[in-house]
């Protein structure tokens, strides 16, 4: 008999067709995987970004759970006021969720965060990290790569390009005592979908950080999209990983790591960089990746 593995995936959908990302975009995706853990009630509180302008406007609404439309900096202090109103009224089985872009998230929305997770306040924070501001035109956020493309880091010359590392929000987080946060890749959707069901039992302030292709922004061809954020895990570039009241484990492990090049030549964004360049990003990663294991060691010791 044929051993057919069990399809752990909801089938109920909470995004509906008519939606207007771009062809081969990860944010509906991530949303669908979202929604598809959390189910029915929720609430997304969502600032300004793609995230939120790709769903439409009422009543033509591509999402099946309300919506709080919030200012940029405050997706986190919303949430959690929304959260204090469900506590009066006894509203207990609803998840409420902030919902921002990694520039509404790393650069403008870091200090309402940083509160919520003060407070402890009892949401699931997820960021969207397509590692620049898309919806007004790939600027370079906190969360672009070094190495990148972006219009406000043009390539002119070999200088042009980004040079200041990735924000290191999980680490911030966790020194600023997060109770559980997870990176996951809309290419991993069983993953993706276990690490928020983790995180919706467990009480406090949880921060998701997704990553999420954007094709015009990565200039990558849509069809590629899931096998570039593929192997942006399988590189080590985006490892899974998570961390429970300070603890560290990996949630997929990757026995022989691919070489950076295999995802840095698939996209436009980076098509500028030469043998040293991409040695260099290679080494970074290498440090980066070791320092994580070592992370894993030292907080389960
Ligand atoms: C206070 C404020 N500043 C700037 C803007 C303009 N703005 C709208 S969307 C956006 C980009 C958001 O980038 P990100 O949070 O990374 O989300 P993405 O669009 O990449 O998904 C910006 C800068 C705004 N709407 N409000
Ligand atoms: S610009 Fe990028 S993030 Fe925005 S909808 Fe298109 S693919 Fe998605
Ligand atoms: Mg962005």
């Amino acid at each position: 008999m044929v051993n057919i593995p069990k399809f752990t995936i909801p089938k109920e959908e909470y995004v509906c067709k008519g939606h207007s990302a771009c062809p081969g975009c990860g944010t509906p995706l991530a949303l669908r995987y979202t929604l598809k853990a959390l189910g029915k009630r929720t609430v997304l509180n969502i600032p300004a970004g793609c995230g939120g302008v790709i769903l439409g406007v009422w009543p033509s609404y591509a999402l099946k759970v309300p919506v709080v439309d919030n200012a940029f900096e405050c997706t986190a202090a919303v949430a959690d006021g929304i959260r204090a109103g469900f506590d009066v009224l006894g509203v207990e089985d609803a998840y409420v969720v902030g919902w921002a872009g990694d520039g509404g998230t790393v650069d403008i929305g870091l200090q309402a965060l940083s509160a919520a997770v003060d407070r402890n306040a009892n949401i699931i924070y997820i960021m969207l990290d397509n590692e620049a501001y898309m919806n007004t035109g790939i600027q370079k956020s906190g969360c672009t790569p070094i190495g990148a493309w972006t219009t406000t880091t043009p390539v002119a010359d070999e200088k042009g390009w980004n040079t200041s590392p990735k924000k290191r929000i999980m680490e911030m987080l966790v020194a600023n005592g997060i109770v559980y946060g997870a990176t996951v890749n809309v290419a991993f959707p069983e993953d993706f979908i276990a690490r928020l069901r983790e995180a919706k039992d467990i009480k406090g302030t949880k921060f998701i950080h997704v990553l999420a292709p954007c094709t015009p922004g990565w200039r990558i061809d849509p069809k590629k999209s899931i096998e570039v954020a593929r192997l942006a895990t399988q590189t080590g570039i985006f490892p899974l990983y998570k961390v429970e009241n300070g603890r560290y484990s990996l949630t997929k492990e990757i026995k022989n790591r691919k070489p950076v090049r295999e995802y840095l030549m698939l996209q436009g964004r980076f098509r500028h960089l030469k043998e040293e360049a991409i040695n260099q990003i290679q080494k970074i990663v290498d440090e980066e990746y070791a320092r994580l294991l070592k992370k894993i060691k030292d907080t389960n010791e």
